[in-house]
């Protein structure tokens, strides 16, 4: 069938496993060693804690080698950016703001206010969280875009400040696409510093930087560790979501142009060697002619030294029909899922767990990745059957509002005070009670 040399790690028939082949088909590729990895990042974060910019300063560095005199960059840097930057670069990064600023407006929530019953009012509220900070990764290929995706929303929100840590370029700077997108997107700070330790200064603070209420966006093993590590600590500071390696799958038919299947596949390898991107298809036709074309395409990618190894880990699932191809999709719960198939709307309904869904021939990942307004920000490892993708709620808190009239609080009362009662809870009791029986005294009819 195939041939023996697929760049993909397995192609497999699904309907040929037994259920635990079947579960460890969609197994993740497992993560690096977790406990020297927790170690290691807690010793970081309490150097941050105790010593602050020093550390901050000294691990640029050791791991960066660059020397920052400043962490934090200046409003003249900040500014200039626009002169460094083509004015194609410059012209994509607004509009892939406007379309973000767009969608992410429609957001908005409403207020609720609903009487319950005469005189017992309760509404649902929603403020801004006031301090946020966003991580902008750097590494192989620092992302402007991930700045777009969490400045955009954190500034519709209303968060009172806005602000970003990236680590430094060679240089011990930030990319001039890095700082032109923070202005467009109007963040308050921008500081330098990477890894774990960039997240320490965020959630507990340094003599530079003051600490945030919550932190976002992608990064490392090291970032998303210590991600974990600060949310667990009422000290600390929330995060947006758990993470793991960056993922894809794609639904094709046997109409779908393996061309654009390949495409989708390898836009996805080219993160990181450990992404993950798996194929389903009821077409064995589409598996061989997907295989062809990623081999072609992945031969000419000047990052294909990264995408052959995420391809190495990845699979290509030969189903019955598209149907079950949705309930594999569904078990798997990938980060992003892309749809090549007819009339791909029309599985909407089937498909449960997903990140950010991409429907038909002319919506690449690479749509959502940059400028059709969705966020890239995503839960991935699963995280899905679950966790949601970022949006401007990520940036809010709800709460509730009561108030009861004197009518309210006789309707419910004793109720209340019944179910107080069975719970042994005398004084939740009392708290009604009290006040009805000074109603009693008051007005000697009731
Ligand atoms: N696909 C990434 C986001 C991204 N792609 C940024 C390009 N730049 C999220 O999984
Ligand atoms: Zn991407």
């Amino acid at each position: 069938m195939l041939k023996l040399t697929s760049v993909f790690g397995q192609t497999t028939n699904w309907n040929e496993l037994s259920k635990d082949q079947q579960i460890a088909l969609l197994e993740r590729p497992a993560l690096a060693d977790s406990s020297k990895l927790s170690d290691t990042v807690a010793t970081i974060i309490a150097q941050v804690r105790s010593q602050g910019d020093v550390v901050l300063k000294e691990l640029a560095a050791k791991f960066d080698k660059v020397t920052l005199e400043n962490l934090q960059v200046s409003q003249a840097a900040i500014d200039n950016a626009v002169n460094e930057i083509s004015p194609e670069v410059k012209d994509a990064i607004e509009l892939a703001h406007r379309q973000v600023h767009a969608f992410h407006l429609a957001q908005k929530p409403k207020d609720i206010r609903v009487e319950t019953t005469p005189g017992v009012v309760c509404e649902l509220r929603s403020q801004p969280i006031n301090e946020v900070g966003l991580y902008i990764p750097g590494g192989t290929a620092p992302l402007p875009s991930t700045v777009i995706m969490t400045a955009t929303p954190a500034k519709i929100a209303g968060c009172k400040r806005v602000i970003m840590i990236t680590p430094p370029d060679e240089n011990g700077g930030v990319t001039p696409e890095i700082r032109y997108a923070a202005k467009v997107c109007g963040v308050d700070a921008l500081y330098i510093s990477g890894g774990a330790q960039a997240i320490a200064a965020l959630a507990y603070g340094t003599e530079s930087i003051a600490p945030v209420d919550k932190i976002f966006g992608p990064g490392n093993s090291f970032v998303t560790e210590a991600k974990q590590q600060v949310s667990q600590d009422a000290k600390g500071a929330a995060i947006d979501m758990p993470a793991g390696p960056s993922e894809v799958l794609v639904i094709a038919d046997k109409n779908a142009d393996p061309d654009y299947v390949a495409a989708d596949l390898l836009s996805q390898a080219e993160h990181g060697k450990d992404s993950q991107v798996i194929l389903l298809t009821d077409s064995v036709e589409q598996a061989q002619a997907v295989e062809a074309a990623t081999q072609q395409q992945l031969a000419l990618l000047p990052r294909q030294e990264i995408a052959a190894a995420a391809l190495s880990h990845s699979r290509i699932i030969i189903v019955n029909d598209i149907a079950q191809a949705c309930e594999v999709s569904n078990m798997y719960a990938p980060e992003h899922l892309i749809v090549q198939t007819d009339n791909a709307r029309q599985l909407l309904p089937f498909l449960e767990n997903a990140g950010s869904i991409f429907l038909g021939a002319y919506t690449p990942e690479s749509a959502g990745d940059y400028a059709s307004g969705t966020n890239h920000v995503l839960p991935t490892y699963g995280y899905t059957k679950a966790y949601s993708s970022l949006n401007l709620s990520s940036f809010m808190k709800q709460f509730t509002v009561q108030e009861l009239t004197q009518a309210g609080l006789n309707t419910i009362g004793p109720a209340i005070m019944a179910l107080a009662k069975a719970e042994s809870l005398d004084a939740h009791k009392n708290a009604v009670g009290i006040r009805l029986n000074k109603q009693q005294v008051l007005d000697p009819t009731k």
